[in-house]
């Protein structure tokens, strides 16, 4: 059995308080969709095959560019972030993954970190390269780009450091490496837009030679910052294209914040997964911009379309398997806090999508019944299906409500004592 690191007897306990509760709401649920025809039970199975992957850096506490302000008993290191993600998945059941950033989580030692990521019953996602910021030691400077860079011995260094990702996550299980670059111009004329897509496409060749056969590179666009005038991989037709001219093992990843505010994001899904190019998700909400907020926290309805996409895409490919990964940053709550809630707010989408009636909707399609056929997704929109999720997690040997089993626990003081603040100290990277 995996290593716990908050008191299985203590979830035991939490989960006992709240049981007949959690058994009542779950009857009453059971009664309202078996009226529309639809099993629960089959519905909690579903749910308890979700899985999203944690990422390693959102375990600390962010920050913007005007501030950090650090929380207590944040990770001093990946072995710590790792301890962090175990108990989001304890109480969750719904993380089994972390998604690692390189250089922030390097370690001499891959093997004892695939050890004690076991020991939880952790897993390895994509890894993450970094070439959008300079490295202490490093010999040549990512100020003018990175994969894209006009000198050749800056882009054998990003190249370089991407292969070093690869072998890391090799060691660790991953099967997959997400290259997300901050390359791009701040002014007209700074750069020839088609030779920067030259050189990247060069660079990114390179990369995707030295991947093992049973790994995929996804290509994470970025509408805008750093490079505010024009960034080089700014949206999903550069990011397809380059996909398609790597070969089959790349793919695109959609971030949700990497959008402009209204963007149609999932029918950039559907347009992915048509063509055969959607390769996972950085789910996070947004208002304005790359905001890195909590998934779900702002435009619910959208994680439910984009849901409604995936579901659609894996009714017409069942093999079909995007990656589902979290990249949030947390400035002012509990990052454990924000990423168990967020994980269950896209196994939630991920329900709800899978509640539509979906010979309902073509039919309404067909007819061009146009109020009845969104009314068909608004009914599976509002249906509360938090009652799956809770009994999905009891199930699974979770916690029937894990913010509030997590804060009976005591864990964030606990390790507050363990893991004294160093001055300036970022556990992240991200300052
Ligand atoms: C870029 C990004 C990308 C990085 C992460 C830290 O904005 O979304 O995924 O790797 O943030
Ligand atoms: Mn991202
Ligand atoms: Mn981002």
């Amino acid at each position: 059995a995996a290593t716990t690191p908050i008191d299985s007897g203590r979830v035991a306990e939490h989960n006992a308080r709240l049981e007949t509760d959690v058994r009542a709401d779950y009857e009453a649920l059971s009664g309202m969709l078996a009226r529309r025809g639809r099993d629960i039970e089959q519905l909690t199975a579903l749910a308890q095959t979700f899985a999203v992957a944690v990422p390693s850096w959102g375990v600390g506490t962010g920050g913007t560019r005007f501030a950090r302000f650090p929380g207590r008993g944040e990770p001093r290191n990946v072995f710590e972030k790792m301890e962090d993600c175990a108990v989001i998945h304890q109480l969750t059941r719904a993380t089994p993954t972390v998604s690692l950033h390189f250089p922030w989580d390097r370690t001499d030692d891959p093997a004892a970190l695939r050890e004690i990521a076991q020991g939880y019953g952790l897993g390895f996602d994509a890894v993450n390269s970094n070439t959008f910021q300079d490295q202490p030691g490093q010999e040549q400077t990512y100020k003018h780009g990175s994969l894209t860079a006009q000198s050749g011995a800056v882009r054998a260094q990003a190249v370089a450091h991407n292969i070093e990702c690869i072998e890391l996550g090799r060691a660790l299980g991953s099967k997959a490496l997400t290259v997300w670059v901050g390359d791009g111009a701040n002014f007209p004329g700074q750069h020839n837009l088609r030779g920067a897509l030259e050189r990247y496409l060069d660079s990114m060749r390179d990369i995707y030679g030295a991947l093992p056969a049973d790994w995929q590179l996804f290509i994470e666009h970025k509408l805008f910052e750093p490079a505010f005038y024009a960034t080089t991989i700014a949206d999903w037709g550069t990011s397809f294209a380059c996909a398609t001219e790597l070969g089959p093992q790349a793919k695109c990843l959609v971030d949700l914040g990497h959008h402009a505010p209204n963007t149609n994001i999932e029918m950039i899904v559907a347009r992915l997964a048509q063509f055969g190019k959607l390769g996972g998700f950085h789910f996070n909400d947004s208002k304005y911009g790359d905001d890195d907020l909590d998934s779900g926290s702002i435009n619910p309805f959208q994680l439910f379309l984009v849901f409604n996409e995936l579901a659609d895409a894996s009714q017409r490919d069942p093999a079909f398997r995007p990656a589902y990964m979290l990249d949030q940053s947390h400035n002012v709550t509990d990052p454990i806090e924000s990423l168990m809630s967020s994980a269950i707010e896209v196994q939630r989408a991920f329900v709800q999508a899978a509640l539509v009636d979906r010979g309902a909707l073509r039919a309404h399609q067909e007819a061009n019944d146009v109020l009845q056929a969104a009314q068909t997704l608004k009914q599976a929109y509002r249906t509360d299906v938090g009652p799956i999720l809770a009994m999905a997690r009891l199930r699974a040997g979770g916690a029937a409500d894990p913010v509030g089993a997590y804060r009976a626990s005591g864990y964030r003081t606990e390790v507050a004592e363990r893991r004294p603040a160093r001055a300036g100290a970022s556990s992240s990277g991200i300052v």
